[in-house]
């Protein structure tokens, strides 16, 4: 997910009217269990970082769901209307719209995403290698309500939402989230959307907890963060990394865990801490075909067709919006 905070002006005298990171964070850590969004994972160097985990031997989703795309191009591309726009929410990395793109019919592609310095380099790069594609970059939160380019609302419309990202949000956010979709894409648009699967338990323990700690660093960057950009002094090395397959509620869960009693201060206010309390940072629901395919029809949408590699770990669904 690439929602991007901005970073504060001046790390001691915040504006928290404006300051959406500082207010989450004072906030989050004020509640008990204590938690921080994951949406403040990304930035530059936890984008970085999340890249890095994308190429990791153990964590499977990203190269899974390529390999779906790749091998299942011809028959996603026959489901899509000629002429369709492609509306990605999110801007990632440009590796898995390149294959839809190369594959299908599309006239026009809209990357939708919160930071436009990202979406302006990406859109070049795709208008270099694709020149009678037209791109319509939209600067926009993509989980709230956006309009849509003028010159795409009479196209037929194909939502993209790749990487699991579904997966990240609560069930309420996700539900939330497609009816949001469905409504900026309007009755009878196509969505292709990835959902990563429930699987056996040592390989999810396994994808979140990395031999090279590259996911521990990950998680710890959101302390790298408070200090930098809200004045904090978070002793990094008092906290450390733990992430465990929560199996009533299907989800990874991501925490960083106080290694002693210790007390952090941030924007004038003091959080306490006890031995072994946890900050939960984020949660990565796994779906089962029937899970998703029912989160979807609570949603607005029907699942028309499921696709997963061989060994069934993650999944691609097409979905037509009710
Ligand atoms: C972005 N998202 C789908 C990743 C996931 O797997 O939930 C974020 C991530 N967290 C730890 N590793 C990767």
């Amino acid at each position: 997910m690439n929602v991007h905070a901005p970073a504060l002006a001046d790390a001691h005298l915040p504006d928290e009217q404006t300051s959406a990171f500082a207010r989450d964070a004072v906030d989050d850590l004020s509640l008990h269990p204590k938690r921080l969004s994951p949406k403040y994972f990304y930035d530059a160097a936890g984008s970085e970082l999340f890249e890095a985990i994308t190429k990791l031997p153990e964590y499977y989703p990203t190269r899974t769901e390529l390999g779906i795309l790749r091998d299942r191009g011809a028959e996603i591309a026959s489901i899509i209307p000629k002429g369709a726009a492609l509306i990605e929410f999110g801007a990632g990395a440009t590796t898995k719209v390149r294959l839809l793109l190369e594959k299908s019919a599309f006239a026009a592609y809209v990357p939708v995403d919160i930071s436009g310095e990202f979406l302006n380099a990406q859109a070049s790069g795709l208008r270099r290698d694709f020149p009678d594609l037209a791109v319509y970059p939209v600067a926009a939160d993509f989980t709230a309500a956006f309009a849509l380019p003028t010159q795409v609302v009479r196209r037929p419309k194909v939502g993209f939402f790749p990487g699991s990202t579904i997966g990240n949000f609560e069930p309420h956010e996700a539900s939330t989230f497609l009816r949001s979709a469905r409504d900026i894409l309007g009755r009878g648009a196509q969505m292709i959307i990835g959902a990563d699967l429930e699987k056996d338990e040592r390989v999810l323990y396994d994808a979140y907890n990395d031999a090279a700690g590259v996911t521990a660093r990950f998680n710890l960057n959101v302390l790298v963060r408070i200090n930098r950009e809200l004045g904090g002094n978070f002793d990094l090395s008092a906290f450390t990394h733990r992430a465990i397959y929560n199996r009533e509620r299907h989800r990874i869960e991501m925490h960083l865990i106080s290694r002693k009693k210790q007390t952090v201060r941030m924007l004038g206010t003091t959080f306490s801490f006890r031995p072994g309390e946890s900050i939960h940072t984020e949660n990565s629901y796994k779906y089962s075909i029937e899970r998703f395919a029912a989160l979807a029809r609570d949603s607005g949408w029907t699942v028309s067709e499921s696709w997963t590699d061989a060994a069934r770990m993650f999944s691609v669904h097409a979905m037509t919006a009710e």
